[in-house]
């Protein structure tokens, strides 16, 4: 049975308080807090095993080596991708995203191709392609989100043809907590010859994954937002596509031969590791996926489903709020605006109520103006929140409408 009670024993910061109050975190989708169990493995690691990787043969560097590369096939295993070869450790989603759209982008497109992305991409799943872009003459398209959050599925049938190179697309919404449906995108992307790049940072850590079923060719996501550490995530991409790609950072390891004037490529997945990498980060994601793994991904899906089902439809109720994304599909987030409360100061009066939620443009501005906003206030749910949590929240943001509203009206 999954008991939130015992689970959220597991992290130790959740007993912190802020001030008088205790701690009621909320900002999950920026990041999650971590379990004892991965904070043990990184101190275990720089307590008896830490070396350098894939270089030296005495026992320290094996062990460490071995853990290293244990930690790789964990991750391809949690995301069921089908060949481990093409998981490649990066820093987290928005290096995974930057390597695809430099790799294969500046290689790949031409003057007249076109990548096909949404509206409601997150920067590093934008800015990244528009420099391929600029670098390249090829060109970027956009499926439009209709009023309810979803993608207009009609237009990006309308939109992908010949031309399309790439489709390139968030799997859940950072703002929103829209689940698109990224492996009818493959199928459309495939359909006309082109590949399927999957932002996976909101997805991995919620939802139970089968790469091999979505059939994209990219996937990519971060360590921690999934009760790992920072500074480590993952780009999975097919083999075939990474052994035709050039590599991304040029440097150690990720090389077979040197020469004064150039240098072949080592085998996949060293080709994209360059230089020495997280490798206590990379052991801690092991251990965080092996945690995940403990508590079973249907279960942490089903609690956080029913939480950001209960925390709509009770944030719905305050006065005057406007709730953005879609009412069904969605996963554990409300991002809302208050007419009365600007984001920003409504986050700063839940800090002092001990309740950490975010605000801001959430790094999606084109989406921002697409939704005729500025900013939204954001609270996203993990699987250590809890009913009575979101019941202090929705408590928190009506007195604050209360309070604002008596100057306001
Ligand atoms: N979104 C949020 O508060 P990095 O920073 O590389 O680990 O993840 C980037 C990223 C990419 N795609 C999506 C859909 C994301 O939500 C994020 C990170 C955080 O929403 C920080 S802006």
């Amino acid at each position: 049975m999954y008991d939130v009670n015992e689970i959220r024993k597991d992290f130790p910061i959740l007993e912190r308080r802020i001030g008088e109050r205790r701690l009621i975190y909320l900002d999950n989708a920026a990041t999650s807090q971590k379990p004892r169990q991965v904070l043990d493995a990184l101190d275990e690691h720089y307590e008896a095993h830490n070396a350098n990787i894939h270089r030296a043969v005495h026992r320290l560097a094996e062990e460490a080596t071995a853990a290293y590369e244990a930690s790789r096939e964990k991750v391809a295993s949690f995301l069921g991708a089908p060949d481990a070869r093409g998981l490649i450790f990066t820093r987290g989603t928005t290096e995974a995203m930057n390597l695809v759209a430099y790799a294969w982008g500046r290689r790949s497109l031409r003057e007249g191709d076109e990548v096909v992305l949404t509206e409601a991409e997150h920067h590093s799943n934008l800015v990244p392609w528009q420099l391929a872009a600029q670098a390249t003459g090829a060109r970027l398209r956009f499926i439009p989100i209709r009023e309810d959050g979803t993608l207009d599925m009609e237009e990006a049938e309308r939109l992908v043809g010949p031309q399309t190179k790439m489709i390139g697309c968030i799997h859940v919404s950072n703002v929103l907590g829209t689940i698109n449906p990224v492996d009818e995108l493959a199928e459309l992307a495939h359909s006309v010859g082109a590949l399927m790049l999957v932002d996976g940072a909101q997805s991995a850590p919620h939802i139970p994954l089968d790469l091999a079923a979505l059939g994209c060719d990219f996937f990519a996501c971060s360590g921690h937002k999934m009760v790992g550490p920072t500074g480590i995530g993952v780009l999975w991409g097919r083999p075939e596509m990474l052994e035709e790609m050039d590599p991304f950072l040029g440097g150690g390891e990720m090389i077979r031969e040197v020469y004064p004037d150039h240098s072949t490529w080592n085998d996949l997945p060293y080709k994209f590791e360059a230089g020495t990498m997280s490798i206590a980060q990379a052991i801690g994601l092991g251990a965080a996926v092996d945690y995940l793994n403990g508590l079973g991904m249907e279960s942490i899906w089903e609690h956080e489903r029913r939480l950001g089902e209960y925390a709509y439809e009770k944030i719905r109720e305050v006065e005057g709020i406007t709730v953005y994304g879609p009412e069904k599909n969605r996963t554990g987030l409300v991002s809302f605006i208050l007419p009365e409360v600007h984001p920003h100061d409504l986050s700063q009066i839940l800090d002092q109520e001990g309740i950490a939620i975010r605000s801001g443009h959430h790094c999606a501005q084109p989406l921002m103006r697409r939704l005729g906003v500025t900013a939204t206030a954001r609270a996203s749910f993990y699987l250590y929140n809890t009913e009575e949590e979101v019941d202090m929240l929705v408590g928190a943001v009506e007195r604050s409408r209360e309070f604002f509203g008596a100057f306001t009206s």
